[in-house]
């Protein structure tokens, strides 16, 4: 594997300069650094979202610049229990729903799931993120196995993050009890959109869990997807639902759909890259201290593409050739493409935002 650069600490960046004004559009002004927003509106989003795509680069860039390390933190997923999901999320693979290559498998083992772990790290990942294909943690020998996965990655030093549907209080306290990091949970789409996409639960009860999350004290991480039919006011709808959680989520993930066959979204057409770009650079101004993840799609994106992605505000990507189900691209790819562009792998626990 190529080996990959890694900064030795967290470089203050450069200081803050305000947002370049713009000459071709009258859009709203991000406010600095540490004037972090919770009342945006969604047509404050859109005119953002459509800025001419070079003014919103300049403004996603200045932001990023000024409030985050610059490196790339590599995280790496494993699904520990995979398919024969009771919910009818359209985009998913796992769905008990849809006829997909995704079957119904048992849940993995904790020393197998540590050996992964393990791999990953070696590997360069500092984050390590397990995820269940189940509408909602259920008390019980499985759920004690997720305790388990927690307290290996976390005596391994790499943050835990998992993802298992919904979760009550006692059980999101259970999970920070741990040792776990951070719990994703994505809105997926706007409120508008969300029954069109899924419809055993709702957007509601997205926000209850990360209510729950958050009141556990563990670091929320929700986003959502793009390319599921969906308009730019509601890409903007879910952002400013993001943006509205108070703090804004710690983490926001921004996935491509991946077409999968089977599923009911199989045939939607490619998302233009651009697109990826505008969301990323939106997401960066709207919750420029949250780290945005370049997440699912990435082998759809040419290499040029994700380094743009990376430029206006991404903070991570998933490293390993799997997600949960589908393929990611390949690790030598990736740790070439970051050298090819300078750019360094975030070391174990660093604070990625700085002030100015
Ligand atoms: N079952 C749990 C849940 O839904 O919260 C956790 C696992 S679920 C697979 C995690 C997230 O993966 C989903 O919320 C969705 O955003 C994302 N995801 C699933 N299938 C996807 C696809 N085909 N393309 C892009 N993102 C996808
Ligand atoms: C997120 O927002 N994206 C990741 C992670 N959180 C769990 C999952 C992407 C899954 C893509 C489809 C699959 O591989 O099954
Ligand atoms: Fe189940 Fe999660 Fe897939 Fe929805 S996204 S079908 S809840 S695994």
């Amino acid at each position: 594997m190529h080996p990959l650069p890694v900064i030795t600490g967290a470089p203050a960046p450069s200081p803050a300069s305000p947002a370049p004004a713009t000459k071709t559009a009258a859009a709203p002004a991000p406010r600095r650094d540490g004037d972090v927003r919770h009342d945006w509106t969604v047509a404050e989003v859109v005119e953002l979202y459509k800025l001419p795509f070079f003014d919103l680069l300049d403004r996603a860039r200045a932001v990023h610049r000024a409030t985050h390390v610059p490196a790339v933190q590599l995280c790496t997923l494993l699904s520990v229990k995979t398919g024969g999901c009771p919910e009818n999320c359209k985009y998913c693979p796992q769905s008990s729903h849809y006829e997909t290559e995704v079957g119904p498998e048992k849940m993995l083992d904790v020393d197998d799931v540590l050996a992964a772990a393990r791999r990953a790290k070696e590997a360069g990942s500092t984050r390590f993120c397990m995820g269940a294909a189940w509408r909602e943690v259920k008390e019980g020998p499985a759920f004690d196995r997720v305790l388990d996965m927690v307290r290996g990655v976390k005596s391994m030093g790499l943050e835990a993050c998992v993802t298992l549907g919904m979760v009550t209080s006692d059980q999101a306290a259970r999970l920070k009890e741990a040792g776990l990091d951070a719990y994703n949970h994505n809105l997926d789409t706007s409120r508008r959109a969300y029954p069109s996409i899924i419809t055993t639960r709702t957007f509601d009860d997205r926000l209850q869990t990360l209510s729950n999350v958050r009141d556990a004290g563990i670091s929320v991480c929700s986003g959502g997807i793009i390319g599921m039919g969906e308009t730019i006011e509601d890409r903007a709808a879910m952002l400013v639902e993001l943006a509205t959680l108070t703090p804004h989520p710690e983490s926001v993930p921004i996935n491509a759909l991946v077409r999968v066959p089977g599923t009911p979204l199989e045939s939607l057409p490619p998302i233009d890259p651009m697109d990826f770009v505008r969301m990323i650079a939106t997401a960066r101004l709207v919750m420029p201290r949250s780290k945005v993840r370049l997440s699912a799609g990435r082998t759809d994106l040419t290499r040029e593409a994700q380094l743009l992605c990376l430029y206006v505000g991404a903070n991570s990507i998933f490293y390993g050739d799997r997600l949960l189900t589908t393929p990611n691209p390949d690790t030598n790819e990736d740790a070439l493409l970051l050298d090819a562009a300078g750019l360094q792998a975030l070391p174990p626990e660093t604070d990625t935002t700085c002030c100015d």
